[in-house]
């Protein structure tokens, strides 16, 4: 089974009840890249990356395209296997490892597809059809983001992130303090993000100053070096997430005890191929992780919850999806949703959704046909 045609297609994600906020940036719009593989059999399969602006990673929407156009020519003709098309693509391109996931997506959906095999077995299998997911809570005065713990915590997510960093620490500090009074007792674990955004004498300072709160801080600092400088000091397990670009870089990051855990993007490490092999180095470490993207609608949020469907339940972080922040889904009938701070993991083929691609106007760019 060969690769016989490639669509690539641009679609915009307006924010619902934007901004959304972060230390790195303050979105309104996400631009993204959707691509449709067509088999010589006649199946087909459906990929995404949609960077969170051009601010949050190297990453940025037109830089996807121009890497997939760059990707596909020389990708007909391949055989239709998400190990043998990941070779092919790392021959043809270094790195842009958010351009490669789109496809690598694409070939797991196509490859389940003509199988009738859904993607959580073609990755081990799914240990559970009620993905847990997290609630992200942007940057906002303290009484504000207590109010929306509050509403979260109601809602049953079991888990909260909220954003810090860019402003005053002690505003920060005020934040994570009534956060924490309102989830106290209830089970509901907290991460406290700052995207890069703190000194690492603040991020010291943060994880000083609540010693009694037990959260995670995410990327906490900018570069790995910065969190090598304060990972002797804290007194808060650290999560890598931004900085961990690549499979070796988390294998480093693992093997030298730098962090506790993960807040992991599949379209960031390239895919659910290399998103499988991080959950099992993951696995064989005892580390907890989430699998998130960054931004994008029902194909990203179909491939994060199939492989977050897939993960061991006591090292689960969660599914993140975009999707509270999205007016509406690609696939009316399977498209994905959280209700009660859980996502139903669709268990038809491939990734068990089917966009209705008359959405997405005509492709930007096709290969093949
Ligand atoms: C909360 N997220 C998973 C979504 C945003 O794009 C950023 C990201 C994060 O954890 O940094
Ligand atoms: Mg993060």
């Amino acid at each position: 089974m060969e690769i016989a045609e490639i669509h690539i297609y641009q679609h915009d994600l307006p924010v619902k009840n934007g901004p959304y906020t972060m230390a790195s940036s303050a979105v309104w719009e996400l631009d993204t890249t959707l691509v449709k593989l067509f088999s010589d059999t006649g199946h087909v399969g459906w990929g995404e990356t949609c960077p969170v602006g051009p601010t949050y990673a190297e990453a940025h929407a037109g830089g996807a395209r121009a890497a997939l156009k760059v990707l596909a020519e020389g990708l007909i003709g391949t055989e239709a296997v998400p190990g043998i098309l990941h070779r092919q693509m790392d021959r043809l391109l270094n790195g842009h490892n958010y351009a490669k996931a789109a496809l690598d997506i694409a070939a797991h959906d196509l490859f389940g597809n003509a199988l009738g095999v859904n993607v959580a077995e073609l990755l081990g299998g799914a240990v559970t059809d009620r993905v847990p997911s997290y609630y992200a809570i942007g940057i906002g005065a303290p009484n504000e983001i207590a109010r929306l713990a509050k509403e979260k915590l109601d809602e049953g997510y079991p888990r909260l992130q909220i954003k810090i960093g860019r402003r005053p620490v002690e505003e920060d500090i005020e934040t994570i303090t009534k956060v924490w009074e309102v989830i106290k007792g209830t089970g509901m674990r907290l991460a406290v993000d700052s995207n890069r955004g703190l000194t690492t004498s603040d991020a010291l300072r943060v994880s000083r100053e609540l010693p009694h709160v037990p959260f995670i801080m995410e990327q906490p600092c900018n570069t790995i070096d910065d969190l090598k400088k304060i990972r002797p000091k804290m007194g808060h397990g650290i999560y890598m997430d931004e900085s961990s670009v690549d499979l070796n870089t988390v294998i480093s990051a693992v093997g030298t005890g730098l962090v506790d855990g993960f807040s992991m993007k599949v379209t960031r490490i390239g895919g659910l191929t290399h998103m499988r092999a991080f959950r099992d180095i993951c696995e064989a470490c005892n580390l907890p992780h989430t699998c998130d993207d960054s931004w994008g609608g029902d194909i990203i949020a179909a491939a994060c919850t199939q492989i977050g469907s897939t993960v061991k339940t006591e090292l689960f972080e969660g599914v993140w999806l975009a999707a509270p922040y999205i007016e509406s889904n690609y696939d009316p009938k399977n498209g994905i949703r959280i209700e009660g701070g859980y996502i139903q993991r669709p268990t038809g083929p491939g990734l068990g959704v089917t966009p209705d691609e008359t959405l997405f106007g005509k492709p930007v760019a096709s290969f093949g046909s």
